[in-house]
């Protein structure tokens, strides 16, 4: 701001300079706050214009009108803009906020068709006293086939099937291998427990070398096994029948058909009616009934290699497919079970 001003026409520059800075500053404005501090900044009792027009006592009566006329004229034009301005912003402000139009849902996921199997599989069990377990998902070859009575020359033992890491073996353990089932827990939970009663139930990731339309390379088995004295193959009996009627629906039974495992002796083969023909014969089924999985009484040699009395206790376990499972119940005929684990939304959002 300049100390006086000698006549009107330098009155006239100064007072142009003070309107146009005004307008860039006011156009510049970006809320409401700034609009004020800028209404006070030029037109308050010490803002620029108010100190300008102080200073026309300097000049003569003449210019004095003269100067009058152009105070109006720029304190106006300020006050427009500053009003043209606060309505721009305020539509603006609008623009992006209007209460009354609904709020968007995040979207929200759910847990994988398999957790949510594993999850239901593990409180029915819960509910009549097993005990949910994990062992190594990289395991000895001791636990997963030699303690389980498996002869080194099983097909199981072999590359072709099994993945072995390549780490020099152990004296006692053998070669390292992702675990190929849940029963690789058996002696592991005999030696935890030490002092039978057991009622286990292990459910893990399992890797075999197979993928195709009913095989996935990494795969879910949830594991039974219960050890105590007395324990016949009608506690099996009832705890598949039990399992069957609870996670399948009430009018559903399991058969035992006779069949082979190295580390079960005997050894089934368990079935549960169809669900779709209630046990009569359908396409689906053919016969009435749908195989589950494996089972059977713990073998001795087993036992002792778990450091448990096979002439005391005895035990039985089942081994079952999560996947397969899960696809039974929910009466699922896809026709690739790689399908389970693709990112396929639209498969996905629908369980
Ligand atoms: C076993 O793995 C035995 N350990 C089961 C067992 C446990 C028997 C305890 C007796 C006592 P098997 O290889 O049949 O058995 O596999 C059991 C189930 O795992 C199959 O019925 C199937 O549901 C599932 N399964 C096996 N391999 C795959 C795979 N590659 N992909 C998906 N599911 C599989």
């Amino acid at each position: 701001m300049q100390k006086g001003i000698e006549n009107i026409n330098k009155f006239t520059s100064i007072m142009l300079d003070v309107k146009n800075e005004a307008l860039a500053q006011i156009v510049d404005a970006g809320n409401i706050n700034e609009l004020e501090e800028l209404k006070i900044a030029y037109l308050g009792r010490n803002g620029k214009l108010t100190t300008l027009i102080k200073k026309i006592k300097d000049l003569s009566i003449s210019e004095k009108k003269q100067a009058g006329g152009l105070i109006n004229e720029v304190k106006n034009t300020i006050l427009d803009a500053l009003a043209t301005q606060k309505n721009t912003l305020k539509e603006s402000a609008r623009d992006w906020f209007d209460a009354s139009i609904p709020g968007k849902k995040p979207t929200i996921g759910h847990l994988h068709l398999i957790t949510q199997a594993i999850r239901e599989i593990s409180s029915t069990f819960e509910k009549i006293g097993f005990v949910r377990v994990r062992y190594p998902e990289v395991e000895w070859d001791w636990y997963a086939f030699e303690s389980l009575n498996i002869p080194r020359d099983h097909p199981a033992r072999d590359d072709w099937e099994t993945f072995f890491i390549d780490t020099p073996p152990h004296s006692k353990y053998g070669l390292m291998v992702l675990t190929p089932h849940t029963s690789s827990g058996q002696v592991r939970e005999m030696m935890r427990v030490k002092k039978p009663p057991i009622r286990m139930l292990n459910i893990a990731k399992n890797y075999r070398r197979q993928s195709d339309v009913s095989h996935v390379p990494m795969f879910h088995q949830f594991e039974g096994l219960v050890i105590d004295e007395g324990i016949s193959v009608a506690h099996l009996k009832g705890t598949l029948d039990y399992f069957a009627r609870n996670f399948f629906g009430k009018d559903r039974k399991t058969r035992l058909r006779p069949h082979h495992f190295q580390f079960t002796e005997p050894s089934f083969e368990v079935d549960i009616s169809c669900g779709v023909c209630k046990g009569n014969g359908c396409k689906l089924c053919k016969e009435g009934w749908l195989e589950l999985g494996g089972a059977g009484m713990v073998h001795p040699n087993v036992l002792k290699n778990g450091k448990i009395d096979p002439n005391k206790y005895t035990g039985f376990a089942f081994g079952w497919g999560v996947e397969r499972t899960f696809m039974m119940k929910a009466g699922l005929e896809i026709g690739d079970i790689r399908l389970l684990y693709s990112p396929d939304l639209k498969f996905l959002r629908q369980f």
